[in-house]
């Protein structure tokens, strides 16, 4: 039986690769700064995970654990999470999303350098983009602490596999969203907000701009490209996204028209929510991933309706 190590299992990622992972017959092993909470929340869904407390700073404990796990594949979805606390707290940020990595690639080349290591890199590693589509050849020009520390993790994985031969891959992750994706995030607090004001809640919904164009995919898919590159004869680094942007507007104008409404009587666009020095346009071109056989399973529309309906639900239910 293959044995999976999920780092970071109580995330939207960590979720879907724990499902993914189950169904493909593994035994999961997943990690969090909060074992207890995690168990609360995880294992008693799924009997057949087992959770391990790990902080990643600690880098004689992540030696233990896949020492103690014996794992044929590692996920690594543990970091600060981007967002609007993403220019805050520049030296934690690389602490954590920067050297962790390090530290579990350094892991994994002492232990066992068989084992294959896939890590959640992010587009905001472009930042300031020189060209659209973005594919794995255009050059990174980071314009925030959290893109500098994913960028620092994304060249210590090239070098961990030309340098020491290891099974290590790059997943350039572009926007993916879910259901479970956190309120903080522009997709769910729409459909969230959307939902709201559909039922009374709430009167209007303050977002920043407008304009900034993502190329948003469901979550499910963008983990299950990460475990078909760990299932790829020869380890390599791949954008994973779906070939479309999107503004936030156009988000806005489907969520609210799911519900009836039209957005444009509901947004309102505050300075408040701008963020400094941001990357404008994020558009990643997949061919790399699709020649593995990768392609989503939803279309824009599909993911935007599935979480206005999700949270129409929840809060209806409330
Ligand atoms: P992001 O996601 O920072 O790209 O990180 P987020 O959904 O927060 O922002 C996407 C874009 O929407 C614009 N925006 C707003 N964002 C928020 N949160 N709130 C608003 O009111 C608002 N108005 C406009 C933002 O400016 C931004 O351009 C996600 C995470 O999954 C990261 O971990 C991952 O690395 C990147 O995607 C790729």
């Amino acid at each position: 039986m293959k044995k999976a190590l999920v780092i970071g299992v109580t995330g939207q990622d960590g979720r879907y690769a724990l499902n993914l992972l189950s169904k493909e017959g593994y035994r999961v092993v997943g990690t969090s700064r909060d074992s207890i909470k995690a168990i609360n929340q995880l294992c008693l869904k799924n009997p057949n995970l087992e959770i391990l407390e790990w902080d990643l700073r600690n880098e004689v404990q992540i030696r233990e654990i896949i020492q103690r796990v014996k794992p044929s594949e590692i996920y690594n979805f543990a970091a600060y999470s981007s967002g609007e606390k993403m220019y805050e707290n520049p030296v934690d940020l690389t602490v954590i999303n920067g050297l962790g990595v390090t530290k579990i690639l350094d892991a994994i080349k002492e232990i066992d350098p068989k084992i294959r290591f896939v890590q959640a890199s992010s587009s905001e590693m472009f930042g300031l983009v020189a060209s659209k589509p973005q594919n794995e050849l255009t050059p990174f020009n980071p314009r925030s602490p959290y893109g500098a520390a994913k960028l620092y993790g994304h060249n210590m994985v090239n070098v961990y596999r030309e340098r020491y031969h290891l099974f290590a891959c790059s997943a350039i992750l572009f926007n993916h969203e879910s259901p479970h994706r956190g309120i903080n995030f522009v997709t769910r607090k729409i459909t969230h907000t959307a939902a709201k004001i559909k039922l009374g809640l709430a009167d209007k919904l303050v977002l920043g701009n407008l304009e900034i164009q993502r190329d948003w995919i469901f979550a499910g898919d963008a983990v299950r490209a990460m475990w078909m590159m760990l299932q790829a004869p020869h380890a390599t680094d791949y954008i994973v996204s779906g070939g479309v942007s999107h503004s936030v507007r156009e988000f806005c104008a489907l969520a609210f028209s799911r519900l009836g409404m039209n957005y444009e009587d509901y947004v309102v666009s505050s300075p408040e929510f701008f963020r400094p020095a941001e990357s404008i346009n994020l558009e990643g071109d997949p061919s790399k991933l699709h020649a593995i056989g990768w392609s989503k399973s939803k279309s824009f529309n599909e993911l935007v309706y599935s979480m206005v309906d999700n949270d129409y639900i929840l809060l209806n239910n409330k």
